[in-house]
């Protein structure tokens, strides 16, 4: 896909599923796209996720409001939920399914893969990856099983080393630090808690909207 629209696109990444939430995710959402956000992925994951259908029923009431905003929707992992509901994208791990595999299967839809080193991202990006997610970036306590956090320094590495994919970072990212990721190389944020949890979702979108486009002006 066009790499200018696709950065656009990740400039302000938010992911959510429902045990990110304190308040009604739908609203959630809405009040995130309101506030700026420029992509969104379903991740329903870890403790108290939903399953079967009512996964399925949050994945189309969700992506019902990114139709209407024209937010694209991206799904996490579930390479099934994706290609039933026609999602615009997924995005996968390491210990996931293959990343050809998910390329064959998906055809043009957007492929993020999460990487942590150099090797993993020559493979992902040969397996046909349209971005790479780097993190976790800060200390979180979003994502139990996350890898020692990296600070900025690999994405400077990528970058040191010609790696021109889209990259987005990921892991305790707020609005006091996310310039620092985009200063560092990266095209986007994703944030899960500092919108999902903040007190006006809006705002906190709003405000990291600020954040990510002040090196682009
Ligand atoms: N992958 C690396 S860190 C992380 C994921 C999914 C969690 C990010 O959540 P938060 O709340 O934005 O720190
Ligand atoms: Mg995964």
């Amino acid at each position: 896909m066009n790499t200018l629209k696709l950065k656009e696109w990740l400039k302000l990444y938010f992911i959510m599923g429902s045990n990110n939430c304190t308040k009604n995710p739908a609203y959630i959402l809405t009040e995130a796209i309101k506030g700026g956000i420029t992509l969104f992925q379903f991740r329903e994951k870890g403790d108290h996720c939903l399953l079967g259908e009512h996964k399925y029923a949050l994945a189309r009431e969700l992506q019902s409001i990114c139709r209407e905003y024209k937010i694209p929707f991206i799904v996490n992992d579930d390479i099934d939920l994706a290609l039933a509901i026609q999602a615009d994208g997924v995005h996968i791990g390491q210990d996931d399914e293959d990343i050809q595999k998910v390329r064959n299967r998906i055809g043009n839809m957007l492929l993020g893969v999460s990487v942590h080193s150099y090797a993993e991202a020559l493979s992902a990006m040969d397996a046909g990856a349209d971005y790479f997610g780097l993190g976790p970036i800060f200390p979180t306590n979003t994502k139990k099983d996350a890898k020692p956090v990296q600070g900025l320094s690999f994405i400077q590495e990528l970058r040191r080393k010609r790696i021109h994919i889209p990259i987005v970072g990921i892991g305790g990212i707020n609005p006091q630090n996310a310039h620092l990721v985009m200063d560092a190389g990266a095209d986007g944020v994703s944030v899960i808690t500092a919108i999902s949890k903040a007190d006006s979702p809006y705002q906190a979108a709003a405000e990291l909207k600020l954040r990510t486009n002040l090196d682009y002006q």
